[in-house]
C-alpha cells in the first residue's frame, strides 16, 4: 500500500505490517491529539472546523461515519470520501479529482499530501479515517477508536441528541468488550486475509470463529454487547459484521461459517443496521467494488462477486428481549 518516509511517498512497502513469522500486525496510529469541548487540548470542539477523510471500503473509517451520524454531527463535521488509486500507486486519493484542502489554498490529489502538509517529515502509514483541523491546518487524529470518543463526548453543545455510547456506569464492561472484539474480530479478520504464512492464518481463523461462538452465546441472553443499551462496543463490532459475508468470508478466507449461519449474531447485526441513520453508512455493492476491484486489497482478476444476497432490513426480532 505504500507509506510516507520523511514526508516523501514511497509505493514500496518499507514499514511492513508483516512480522517474521508471517503474521499480520496493524501499526499504531501516529497522530493522536484530541478535541475537547473546552479547548484545553488545543483543539476546541467547534462547528465547521474539523474535516473527516473516510472511505466506504474501510471498517475502521465506518466507525467514525457511524458516530458522525448517531451523534447528529453531519452539519458540524465535513466529510470527504477517498478510494485507493486503482493503479496501486499513491494510496488513498480523491478519485482523480483535485481536492482543495479545507482551510488552505493547497490543492492535492492524494491523502498522503495532506499528511505531509500536517508534518513535512512524517514517516508512517497514511490511513483512513483521518481527522483534519482547518484552523491549525494539521491532522488531529488518525485513530478511529479515539475519533469516535471525541464525537461521542466533546460536541454536545452542537448536537440535539443526548445519546451517550460510553456512559460512566458501563465503561469497564465496554473496555472489556472492545478488547475482545478488537483482537478476536476486527484484527482477526485482517489476520486471516493478510497473513503470509499458513500457520499465522490458521491462528487468526481459529481465534475469529471461537470469538464468534462466544458472542453468539452472549447475544442469546441480551440484546447488545453490554446489556440492553447500545454502546461504543456495538458500533466497533458492527462494521466488521455487516461486511463479513460479502467481504471477509470470501475475500479474506474466513470461510468456516457465514454470519448468516449465526442466528443471534446475524439478527443483532440487522438490529444495529435498522437503527435510524445507520443503513446510509453501509453500501455493500460499493464495498465489494473497492475491495475486489482494481487497487483493492484482495488480488483477483478484477471480477466483483455477485453474491451474497443478504437483506439487512428483514425483521430482527430482538426488540422483545
Ligand atoms: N489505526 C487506524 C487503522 C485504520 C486502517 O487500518 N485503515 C486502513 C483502511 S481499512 C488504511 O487506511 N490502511 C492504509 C495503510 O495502513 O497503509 C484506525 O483504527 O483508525
Amino acid at each position: 500500500m505504500g507509506q510516507l518516509i520523511n514526508g516523501v511517498w514511497k509505493d514500496k512497502n518499507i514499514i511492513s505490517e508483516i512480522e517474521a513469522d508471517g503474521s499480520y500486525v496493524k501499526r499504531p496510529s501516529i497522530f493522536r491529539q484530541t478535541i475537547t469541548a473546552d479547548g484545553s487540548s488545543g483543539f476546541k470542539a467547534e462547528r465547521d472546523r474539523y474535516v473527516l477523510y473516510s472511505s466506504v471500503a474501510c471498517p475502521w473509517a465506518q466507525r467514525t461515519l457511524l458516530f458522525r451520524t448517531l451523534k447528529k454531527l453531519e452539519e458540524i463535521i465535513e466529510l470527504f470520501d477517498t478510494v485507493q488509486n486503482p493503479e496501486r500507486t499513491g494510496g488513498w486519493w480523491f478519485d482523480g479529482e483535485d481536492h482543495q484542502v479545507p482551510g488552505t489554498s493547497v490543492s492535492v490529489n492524494f491523502l498522503h499530501e495532506i499528511y505531509a502538509l500536517a508534518d513535512p517529515d512524517y514517516s508512517g502509514r497514511v490511513s483512513v479515517p483521518t481527522l483534519w483541523d482547518k484552523e491549525k491546518q494539521t491532522i488531529v487524529s488518525n485513530e478511529s477508536s479515539e475519533i469516535i470518543r471525541m464525537f461521542n463526548s466533546e460536541f454536545f453543545e452542537f448536537t440535539e441528541t443526548t445519546a451517550d455510547f460510553y456512559p460512566a456506569a458501563l465503561r469497564s464492561r465496554i473496555d472489556e468488550m472492545n478488547d475482545l472484539v478488537l483482537k478476536g474480530v476486527n484484527d482477526a479478520v485482517n489476520g486471516c486475509g493478510r497473513s503470509k504464512s499458513q500457520l499465522a492464518y490458521e491462528v487468526s481463523f481459529e481465534f475469529l470463529f471461537a470469538t464468534f461462538d462466544n458472542l453468539e452465546e452472549l447475544l442469546a441472553g441480551q440484546r447488545f454487547l453490554c446489556g440492553d443499551q447500545q454502546t461504543e462496543a456495538d458500533w466497533r463490532l458492527f462494521p466488521t459484521l455487516v461486511r463479513f459475508d460479502a467481504i471477509h468470508y470470501l475475500g479474506y478466507l474466513c470461510n468456516k461459517r457465514r454470519l448468516e449461519d449465526y442466528p443471534n449474531l446475524s439478527a443483532y447485526t440487522r438490529d444495529l443496521y435498522q437503527t435510524p441513520g445507520v443503513a446510509a453508512t453501509v453500501d455493500i455493492e460499493l464495498m465489494k467494488k473497492l475491495v475486489y476491484g482494481p487497487g483493492g486489497p484482495v488480488t483477483s482478476n478484477g471480477i466483483i462477486p455477485k453474491g451474497p444476497e443478504v437483506d439487512f432490513s428483514r425483521p430482527h426480532g430482538r426488540d422483545i428481549m
